[in-house]
Formats: structure tokens, C-alpha cells, sequence
């Protein structure tokens, strides 16, 4: 099997590039990374990807990381079922949109993500104990250190799910432009994908804040109904799943 990929079930960076293996029916080797326990800092691992995230996939020994990068790389190296459009100018757009998807909806959905499941994990630890992981992060060290034992102030709760927000409406505006039901428009691209995952956990967290938002609705049913949905978010795969306190906010 060529492709092995390090990653974690729920990891929204994760699940973007385990949507594009499934969509083009390529079958890999999935190595799991507890997170929560540290995989992603052990040497071993660094020496594949010095960020100490996830995901990092293997093909044939080549190393790529960075889960956009990853998602562009595997429509290269196997173009069938492409999801890059073939103008030079859309593709342009595409990229754009996927980079506006890392700064703010893929950014902004870690606040609630670790004030609402991962915080009563980090509160039990020693003061020295925590400050120790946090600073033994590459890429998340001062992410850690601000959510610190208290987690993010209401304050940054609320930057985050305005930042979200205005996510929601960028992708009405695109849908609306592009005529959808995509972002770009007939055909779903590695833009819808780099965005999927954000608007997947805030679903599971019970905040689906674009519900008055009719074109991004009918994206979200449409994503979830394409045939790689179901095996990239295999049981396991939703954070209310592994955290049950979750789950009356989900079903809320
Ligand atoms: N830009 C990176 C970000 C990767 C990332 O933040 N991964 C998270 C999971 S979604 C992670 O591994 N976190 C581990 C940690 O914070 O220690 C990508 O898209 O691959």
C-alpha cells in the first residue's frame, strides 16, 4: 500500500485529507497519533514532521505535510476525480479560498474545540505539568499557553465564533456567486474540502451558526451525502464521541 497516513480520527486537518484518499478510492495505512497523550511530540515522529501536528502522509518514503498541502498533492500525483478546477484563474481562486479557510474558520474553531473538550483534560494536570506540554509544542506553544488552566475568556470565545461567522457568509457569498452548489460553483473542489471539517465540528459542538444561511445549509446536507463522508468520519471520528459531555450541546 503506498500511501500510510499519520493522522488522528478527530482531527479536522485530518479528516480533510482522509476525505480525499476516500473520494479517490485510494486505499492507506492509517497509523493513529493520540494526541491527547503526546504521539505527535515523540522524536519518531518529529523527524517526519517538525510542526509535532498531524497530519503527515507517507507515499513510497516522500514525506508530505500540512493537510492543504497534502490534499493538492495527492490531486497531482493521482489527477483522476480531480477537485482543481483546470482554468489557471479558478484555481488561483481556489487556493485563495483554501488559505482564507486555514486563517480563519480551520483557526478559529480550535478555541471552542479546546475550551469545550480538551480543558477539563488540561485542568487536572500540575501548573508544571501543563507548562511543560505547552511549551514542548513546536507549532501550538503560545495557543497553549493563552488558553492556559482557565481556558480562552469569553472574550475569545466570542472572536472565534464571529470569525466563524464571517466564514459562513464569505461561503454564502461564494456559493451565491459561483452560482454553487459548490464554492467555485458545478464541482466540488479541495476548497469545499479544506472547510468541510470546520463546519463538521461546530455541527458536533451544537453551534451550526449558518442556519439562516439557506445556500450554506444546502452545502453542508450536500457534503455530508457524498460517498466519502461516511468512511472519513468512521465511528470515532466526532469529538462528541469521544467526549459525552458533548453530546446534549450536539443534540441541543
Ligand atoms: N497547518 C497544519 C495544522 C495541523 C494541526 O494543527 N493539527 C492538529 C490537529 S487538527 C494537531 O495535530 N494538534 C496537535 C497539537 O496541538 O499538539 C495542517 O493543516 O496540517
Amino acid at each position: 500500500m503506498p500511501f500510510t497516513l499519520y493522522n488522528a480520527p478527530q482531527s479536522t486537518c485530518s479528516q480533510r485529507v482522509r476525505f480525499v484518499l476516500n473520494a479517490k478510492k485510494l486505499p492507506f495505512a492509517e497509523v493513529k497519533l493520540n494526541l491527547l497523550e503526546g504521539d505527535q511530540l515523540k522524536p519518531d515522529y518529529l523527524k517526519l514532521n517538525p510542526n509535532g501536528v498531524v497530519p503527515t502522509l507517507d507515499h513510497d518514503g516522500a514525506i508530505i505535510i500540512d493537510s492543504t498541502v497534502i490534499t493538492e498533492y495527492l490531486d497531482e500525483v493521482v489527477p483522476a476525480e480531480s477537485f482543481t478546477p483546470e482554468n489557471p484563474v479558478m484555481r488561483a481562486h481556489m487556493r485563495a479560498l483554501m488559505h482564507f479557510m486555514d486563517e480563519m474558520p480551520a483557526a478559529a474553531v480550535r478555541v471552542p474545540t479546546f475550551n469545550l473538550a480538551f480543558l477539563p483534560r488540561f485542568q487536572k494536570m500540575s501548573r508544571e505539568d501543563f507548562i511543560a506540554m505547552a511549551e514542548s509544542k513546536p507549532l501550538r506553544r503560545e495557543f497553549m499557553l493563552t488558553m492556559g488552566q482557565t481556558g480562552f475568556p469569553k472574550h475569545e470565545m466570542d472572536a472565534a465564533l464571529s470569525r466563524l461567522r464571517r466564514a459562513y457568509e464569505r461561503m454564502d457569498a461564494e456559493i451565491e456567486h459561483s452560482g454553487g452548489p459548490w464554492l467555485l460553483g458545478k464541482k466540488i473542489t479541495l476548497a469545499d474540502i479544506a472547510v468541510m471539517p470546520a463546519l463538521v465540528r461546530m455541527n458536533d459542538l451544537g453551534m451550526p451558526h449558518w442556519q439562516d444561511l439557506p445556500r450554506v445549509a444546502a452545502w453542508f446536507d450536500n457534503i455530508r451525502a457524498q460517498a466519502a463522508f461516511e468512511p472519513t468520519y468512521y465511528s470515532g471520528s466526532l469529538l462528541s464521541e469521544r467526549f459525552p459531555h458533548l453530546r446534549s450541546k450536539a443534540t441541543a
